[in-house]
C-alpha cells in the first residue's frame, strides 16, 4: 500500500510541476478561509507575528506559557497591532488597520487603526470604532463589560481615552484635553482605576498617570525626567500593565540612545507602585540591560512577565524581534519565539 502510495504522489508532484510550468491556477492549493480559528486549551500567550503574510502585515497567533506550540488563529486581510482578552477569554481585543493611509505602502506600519471585538464563541467580528478615527487599545475592564482605549478622532493631533462596551453600544469620552494626548490606558484588576500615559507641550514627555474608572482624578505616577529622546519617540514612560493585585504598574521607557538595536536606542522594562514608590528597573535588575525591551504584560498569577525585545545592531534589515519572559523580579529570563519573522505585542491570555 505504501509503495502505492508513494507512486501516485510521485504522479501528483510531477503533474503540478508541470503545471505550474504552464500558469496552472486550477491546481492552487485551497485557500484557508477567513476568520478567527478558537484559542487551544493550554494557550497562555497571544502575539502578532508576520511569519505567515510574506510582508510587514501581521496576524494573531497562540502559545503556552513556555513558548512551544505555537498556532494561528486569525486569517484575514488586515494587520493586527495590539492584541488582548476579556477575563473570560471568549473575546478577542483587536487593534487592527485594513486600509493603508499612511507610508509606507502596504499594510503593517502606521497605517490608521480601529478598534474591534472577536466573539471566539461565534466567530463575529465588529469592528467598534470609525475608520476615520485613530483607535488602539486592548485592555477590558474586570467585570467583562468595558473596553478602554485610546482614539484620536478625524481632524483632531492629539488623543483622549474612552471606553465602549463589548457589543458597541455606550462609547464615553473619558478625557477632554485639548492640548494633552492620553495613551496606552490599562484597566485596574480590581476595576477601580486605569494607568495610562500623557504628553503635553508643558510636559513634553509621556509621563505615567492613573485616573479613575471614570477618566476622573488623574494623577502622576511617575515622570522619567531622566528618559531620553530617540528618533522615532519622545522620551517616555510607555505601554502601563498592572500586576494581578494592583500591588505594580510595568511600564517600558528608553534608557540610551546610540541607534543600537536596529535604531531604538535601549529600553527598559521598568516597575513601580501605584503610589508611585519602589521604582524598580527590571532590565537591569535581571541582567539583559542592553536590548530595546517593551510592550511587559503580567501573567494572571503575577509570577512571569511576557514582553518583546528588539536586539541587533544600528542596521534594522539586522534586528531580531522576538517576544520573551522573565520573572516579576526581571530574572529567569526565557526566550518563547526565535523564528526569523517578527513576534511582538505579546500579552497574557485573560481567563
Ligand atoms: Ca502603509
Ligand atoms: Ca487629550
Amino acid at each position: 500500500m505504501k509503495a502505492r502510495a508513494a507512486a501516485i504522489v510521485t504522479v501528483v508532484v510531477v503533474v503540478s510541476v508541470l503545471a505550474a510550468g504552464l500558469g496552472a491556477s486550477l491546481l492552487r492549493p485551497a485557500q484557508v478561509p477567513e476568520g478567527v480559528r478558537p484559542i487551544p486549551q493550554g494557550a497562555a500567550i497571544l502575539f502578532a507575528s508576520n511569519q505567515d503574510t510574506g510582508g510587514s502585515r501581521k496576524e494573531v497567533y497562540v502559545m503556552g506559557a513556555d513558548g512551544t506550540n505555537a498556532a494561528r488563529i486569525t486569517y484575514s486581510t488586515m494587520h493586527h497591532f495590539l492584541v488582548g482578552t476579556d477575563p473570560s477569554g471568549r473575546f478577542l481585543i483587536l487593534s487592527r488597520a485594513e486600509q493603508d493611509t499612511d507610508p509606507p505602502a502596504g499594510l503593517g506600519d502606521e497605517d490608521r487603526r480601529a478598534l474591534w471585538v472577536v466573539d471566539l464563541a461565534t466567530g463575529n467580528e465588529t469592528r467598534l470604532t470609525a475608520l476615520g478615527n485613530r483607535a488602539e487599545g486592548d485592555s477590558v475592564s474586570p467585570d467583562g463589560q468595558w473596553v478602554v482605549f485610546h482614539m484620536q478622532l478625524a481632524g483632531e493631533f492629539q488623543s483622549d481615552l474612552y471606553r465602549v462596551r463589548l457589543d458597541g453600544t455606550g462609547l464615553t469620552r473619558l478625557t477632554f484635553t485639548e492640548e494633552t494626548s492620553e495613551c496606552d490606558p490599562a484597566w485596574s484588576p480590581d476595576g477601580a482605576e486605569i494607568a495610562y500615559n500623557c504628553y503635553s507641550a508643558g510636559t513634553p514627555r509621556f509621563v505615567l498617570k492613573v485616573c479613575s474608572a471614570d477618566g476622573g482624578s488623574g494623577r502622576i505616577v511617575y515622570d522619567p525626567v531622566g528618559a531620553v529622546n530617540t528618533t522615532a519617540f519622545p522620551a517616555e514612560a510607555y505601554d502601563p500593565s498592572w500586576s494581578p493585585d494592583c500591588g505594580w504598574i510595568v511600564f517600558e521607557e528608553p534608557v540610551q540612545f546610540q541607534a543600537e538595536n536596529g535604531g531604538a536606542g535601549v529600553w527598559h522594562i521598568l516597575k513601580v507602585r501605584p503610589n508611585g514608590s519602589d521604582l524598580t528597573d527590571l532590565s537591569e535588575a535581571g541582567g539583559h540591560g542592553g536590548w530595546a525591551e517593551y510592550l511587559p504584560s503580567f501573567s494572571g498569577n503575577g509570577s512571569r512577565i511576557v514582553f518583546s525585545v528588539r536586539q541587533g545592531p544600528v542596521d534594522p534589515s539586522k534586528v531580531e524581534i522576538d517576544v520573551y519572559s522573565m520573572d516579576s523580579g526581571g530574572g529567569s529570563l526565557e526566550r518563547l519565539t526565535s523564528s526569523p519573522a517578527v513576534e511582538d505585542f505579546a500579552v497574557w491570555i485573560q481567563r
